[in-house]
């Protein structure tokens, strides 16, 4: 075990990205941002997920002794255990935005990655599962791609033709990219250091802007604040690794 204890469990690494989960990720950099020593387990069955949590959803954590789902949960028990330095802002009108931007990523953000990575650009059978045997491979992305575009149906997104979503998408974008270009800093809240703001949208952008996604990459590569401001928080939270690149597959 680690000296801080904290052990992660997520959807495995895909190439460069530290979790095929963009909720993993998330956790990934708080704890990266907190300098914090962690374990990571890889669940590659999802359906043993019932083992680490009765939700059936990962990132899941053991933090200070105990076991902490959902990565918003996961974040907020991290800040308790190492408040130092720290992701929320003690000033409660910016921890207002805050939490508003990582409702945002989460929950806006994310089913818009889903879609892109299953229906606009799907995963190359030869690349994706890489640790399943090749011949099985094709029935796993059936599979998932199956189970994705159930989910996404139910949320909404996924009764959307993809020239509607791809318009919702680059709204977004141009959104985020106004936002950036007025907030007075180089991170969303204005602030001088990263907030979980930063963390959790960073974790959905950087869903997209990864080397198997070509069109998101260049759709991303448009918005010079949107890129100014990556490579800012890749910096504080991981530029140690010398990652700060786009995540590449090997
Ligand atoms: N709100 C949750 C969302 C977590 C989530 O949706 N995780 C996905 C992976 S990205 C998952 O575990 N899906 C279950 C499955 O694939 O069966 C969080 O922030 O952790």
């Amino acid at each position: 075990m680690s000296s801080s204890g904290v052990v992660l469990y997520q959807y495995p690494r895909a190439g460069r990205l530290e979790s095929v989960s963009p909720f993993c990720v998330k956790v990934h950099l708080a704890l990266k941002y907190k300098r914090l020593p962690y374990e990571v387990v890889d669940v590659h069955n999802r359906f043993l997920l019932g083992r680490i949590t009765p939700r059936g959803r990962l990132p899941a954590a053991d933090v200070g002794g105990e076991r902490v789902v959902d990565s918003s949960d996961i974040v907020a028990a991290l800040e308790r255990l190492a408040p130092d330095p720290p992701l929320y802002p003690a000033e409660s009108l910016l921890r207002a935005r805050a939490q508003v931007y990582e409702d945002w990523a989460d929950e806006v953000l994310y089913p818009y990655v889903l879609y892109w990575r299953w229906l606009i650009e799907p995963p190359h059978p030869t690349r994706a599962f890489a640790f399943l045997p090749i011949f099985l491979r094709p029935a796993a992305i059936a599979y998932y791609r199956h189970t994705v575009q159930q989910r996404l149906r139910y949320q909404g997104t996924g009764t959307k033709p993809e020239s509607v979503v791809r318009n919702e998408i680059a709204a977004e974008l141009a959104a985020l990219s106004a936002l950036l270009a007025g907030a007075g800093g180089p991170f969303l809240l204005g602030t001088a250091e990263p907030t979980i703001a930063d963390i959790a949208v960073f974790a959905q952008i950087d869903g997209l802007y990864w080397k198997p996604l070509p069109q998101a990459m260049a759709l991303l590569e448009r918005h010079e604040s949107i890129m100014t401001w990556y490579r800012a928080v890749d910096e504080r939270t991981r530029g140690r690794e010398g990652l700060n690149s786009p995540r590449d597959t090997p």
